[in-house]
């Protein structure tokens, strides 16, 4: 037996301390971008994420609308594996179906149709603009575009044909193939419009850009409007189906994939990932984890994980400290891994990225996480409160809008193959209760970046490289934590509708 003299430490523990903010420092300078999977020092990741926030591997967080929603800002959900096989891959093909916004082929429409049947359409695909081409197919001459817009404005005719309200070609502003996204928007900003046809040298249509997703898609920033961009992916594994799941699982287009534990140092993840090497190389990328001690992150990184997960008990909905004696407080964990990655890297010139998961209940402590070193976040709770979760909606006693939301080791998920106990769960290790519906992803995810952006900024840094190496924390004591925590009370009133 060995006493460690140091006590351990949580998030909610810790301020920042201010540092020198220069002209350089403004909001739109800062890069939150991060590698998500293990390169070579001064090599580019093969997958950087513009947003260094990951879902959590949960029925009640992640599901391919909210992978598309997530990756729409730049972001990741990683799909879970307490399904079938098969309804797994599906999910995975899902998001990977969806292109990034640039679709035209369902919304072609003949000049002598309807404004009803535009509204139709637009309603059955969610685009803002219908195509009007003069056969109604995707091959047609493209003759102009119906909008949105335009047709309620004009409600009370809706047997009008669509030619009475086309805006034709000639009106509108349109772009070349090849042009960058970031080009299109700025074009989309100075027309006005909602859409910006990408027409080839012959005059035909190949793609739309939307505003709204344009506005969004962070991933493709500095990517050519080709209209083939896919929504990037990942999905948990388990020890257990690994030799069945995995392949299916990249043949359906996941980009990442990440074992799923509530502790992950153990010779069952060494050999997941010796599968995966053997049969795929490094073309497949795998997390591994949780861990809490260097120990633990140095077994994965050596076995070949791609990034290491970090956090045993901190979880919103675990009960695992309780239940098995087992955890750490999260930020003592990190503060003690990343030295330990940062020293790999040193000594083999291999970076293996460090995801802390679970124990951000407020914004702030996801920028603490980021300067105890963390490369990126995987959230629960944060988004099981948006529109795209899975989980059903529920009005709690008070008339607030509530969102449930339960452990992976609840009765309700009975996830297994999670937790080493043996054939069946046997005892609980997470709870079924509910969040505060707090409306979309994207809209709370802006406030949270912006947030994070001004305390880089109040911190002297514009990366999240630099704000690794020049944070400075302090642990608080125990009356500024209380001080904290009744503030903490004001802002968590539940939402009012
Ligand atoms: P949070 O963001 O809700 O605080 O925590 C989410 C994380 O808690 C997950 O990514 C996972 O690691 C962990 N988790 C999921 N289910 C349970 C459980 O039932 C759990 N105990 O601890």
């Amino acid at each position: 037996m060995r006493i460690l003299s140091e006590t351990s430490r949580t998030f909610g523990e810790y301020l920042l301390l201010p540092n020198l903010t220069d002209e350089d420092c403004t909001p739109d300078r800062v890069d939150l971008s991060a590698p998500l999977v293990r390169h070579r020092v001064g090599q580019q990741s093969p997958i950087r994420i513009a947003t260094p926030m990951v879902s959590a591997i949960m029925g009640a967080v992640s599901s391919p609308q909210l992978a598309i929603a997530l990756a729409q800002v730049g972001g990741l959900s990683f799909l879970h594996q307490n399904q079938p096989i098969g309804e797994q891959a599906e999910m995975v093909a899902t998001v990977k179906r969806h292109k990034a916004g640039f679709r035209h082929n369902d919304v072609n429409i003949k000049p002598s149709a309807t404004l009803h049947e535009a509204d139709l359409l637009m309603r059955q695909t969610r685009l803002d603009v219908v195509v009007v081409t003069d056969d109604g197919t995707p091959s047609g001459r493209f003759l102009g575009l119906i909008g949105t817009r335009d047709y309620n404005f004009h409600r009370h005719q809706p047997g009008d044909s669509v030619e009475s309200r086309m805006l034709p070609v000639a009106d509108l502003v349109t772009a070349p193939h090849g042009t960058t996204l970031e080009r299109a928007n700025s074009l989309l900003w100075d027309s006005r419009q909602d859409v910006l046809p990408i027409v080839e040298a012959t005059g035909h249509l190949t793609a739309l850009v939307q505003r709204r997703d344009y506005e969004l898609h962070e991933q493709f920033r500095t990517e050519t409007v080709d209209g083939d961009k896919r929504f990037r992916v990942g999905a948990g594994v388990n020890t257990r189906d690994f030799k069945d799941r995995i392949p299916a699982l990249v043949e359906s287009g996941a980009d990442v994939l990440c074992l799923d534990s509530s502790d992950g140092y153990s010779v069952w993840q060494h050999r997941v990932i010796e599968f995966v090497r053997e049969r795929y190389g490094d073309t497949v990328h795998i997390g591994a984890g949780n861990v809490v001690d260097a120990r633990g992150f140095r077994y994965l990184a050596d076995a070949g994980a791609d990034f290491v997960k970090v956090g045993i008990g901190g979880g919103s909905i675990c009960i695992t400290r309780d239940q098995k004696g087992i955890g750490r407080g999260q930020a003592t964990a990190l503060a003690e891994i990343v030295p330990a990655r940062d020293a790999l890297a040193e000594k083999t010139g291999m970076y293996v990225p460090v995801c802390s998961d679970g124990g951000v209940i407020h914004d702030s402590h996801m920028a603490i996480a980021y300067a105890f070193g963390a490369d990126f976040l995987m959230l629960g709770r944060y988004f099981a409160r948006f529109d795209e979760s899975p989980a059903p909606k529920v009005r709690g006693a008070g008339g607030q809008v509530l969102k449930e939301y339960w452990g992976e080791g609840s009765a309700r998920a009975r996830n297994a193959a999670r937790y080493g106990q043996g054939g069946d769960m046997v005892f609980e290790e997470g709870v079924d209760g509910y969040v505060n519906y707090v409306g979309s992803l994207a809209d709370n995810v802006k406030v949270t970046l912006a947030k994070i952006r001004s305390t880089m900024i109040s911190c002297g840094s514009t990366s999240l490289r630099r704000f690794h190496e020049t944070a400075v924390l302090e642990p608080i004591s125990q009356q500024t934590f209380v001080q904290n925590s009744e503030e903490v009370d004001r802002n968590e009133r539940p939402t009012v509708v």
